[in-house]
């Protein structure tokens, strides 16, 4: 133990950059409960640089370990608002339950949007079940000014009545139902605005993703196409990065600055498991000041909401 201590703080934290807007790698750090603070430092500068980061060979990590880094970076919540019955400190995310082939920011459905996931490969397919991320900042700054002004003037109403999973040829299958079931057993809506700025970077980013029902004010036809307008910007290749699982890797995201997508390229008959552990975040604010409001649902027992150091 100490002798791998010794070679942890003394080894140097190596950031690799993988795209221009999004997406590091992180070399010479062995993550767990006892990093140095300078070591946890430079993890979180990186993530607020790079919005993803990945480790490679952690294969020493257990779930105990995962949560005692976890503690290290902000106060873990719960597993999931209402998916429960998937491990205590950690949500299992499992193949066999739902594949999240669909671009979201997770829990946007809630008031204290997490604001980050940590999450390790434990079981994966021979092939394929890669993860892909995106940037929200990138989005939003690409745009043009006009539709900037327009995006800070709009705010959208997100549920966990989720209907991304439709037509996928799972829905007879039980297993799925019944992990349907748990997510929608206690019903979530929340207004946020449409570009929230990040507490700690103070960059604008676009708050969407497929929990989004409408937006506030406009009907159903009107929303779907500022969402597709929105959204696509999101999408765009040169503000994602592609990470190829392989066992030991974990991957850290800001989820106030990005969305994400697990593609689903393996076969049905293949397993894929990861083990994800979520920090706390704060309520979004636009760029108006004006914070997200409940519309329905109490995430208390979910979330602390994170304070924010100035
Ligand atoms: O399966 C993955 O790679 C990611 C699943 C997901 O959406 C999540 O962990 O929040
Ligand atoms: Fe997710």
């Amino acid at each position: 133990m100490s002798v791998d201590h010794a070679v942890e703080t003394s080894t140097a934290v190596q950031v690799v950059q993988l795209g221009t807007h999004i997406g590091a790698r992180i070399d010479g750090v062995r993550l767990g409960g006892d990093l140095s603070a300078p070591v946890v430092e430079a993890i979180r500068a990186a993530l607020n640089e790079h919005k993803v980061i990945f480790f490679r060979g952690q294969d020493h990590l257990t779930e105990d370990g995962q949560y005692e880094f976890a503690e290290l970076l902000g106060t873990p919540t719960t597993p999931h608002p209402t998916v429960t019955s998937r491990g205590v400190r950690s949500l299992a995310i499992d193949s066999d339950t739902g594949r999240a082939n669909s671009w979201h920011t997770d829990v946007t459905f809630v008031d204290r949007v997490p604001k980050a996931s940590i999450l390790r490969a434990v079981t994966l397919p021979s092939y394929g079940g890669s993860t892909t991320w995106a940037s929200t900042v990138a989005a939003y700054e690409s745009l043009p000014d006009p539709l900037k002004r327009l995006a800070e003037s709009l705010r959208a109403v997100h549920t966990n009545t989720y209907d991304y999973a439709a037509g996928h040829g799972k829905e007879s299958d039980p297993k799925y139902q019944s992990y349907r079931d748990e997510f929608v057993s206690t019903y979530y809506e929340t207004e946020h605005p449409v570009v929230r700025v990040h507490p700690e970077t103070g960059e604008r980013a676009l708050l969407l993703g497929h929990f989004v029902k409408y937006f506030a004010g406009l009907n159903s036809a009107e929303s779907q196409a500022l969402f597709r307008l929105f959204q696509d910007r999101v999408t765009r290749l040169e503000h994602t990065t592609r990470w190829n699982w392989s066992l030991g890797d974990v991957a850290i995201w800001d989820n106030r600055a990005t969305q994400h997508y697990a593609i689903d390229d393996y076969s049905a008959a293949e397993h894929r498991k990861l083990t994800r552990i979520t920090l706390a975040g704060d309520i979004p604010v636009g760029v108006d000041g004006r914070s997200s409001t409940v519309i329905a649902g109490n995430a208390e027992h979910y979330s602390v909401v994170e304070k924010v150091a100035a």
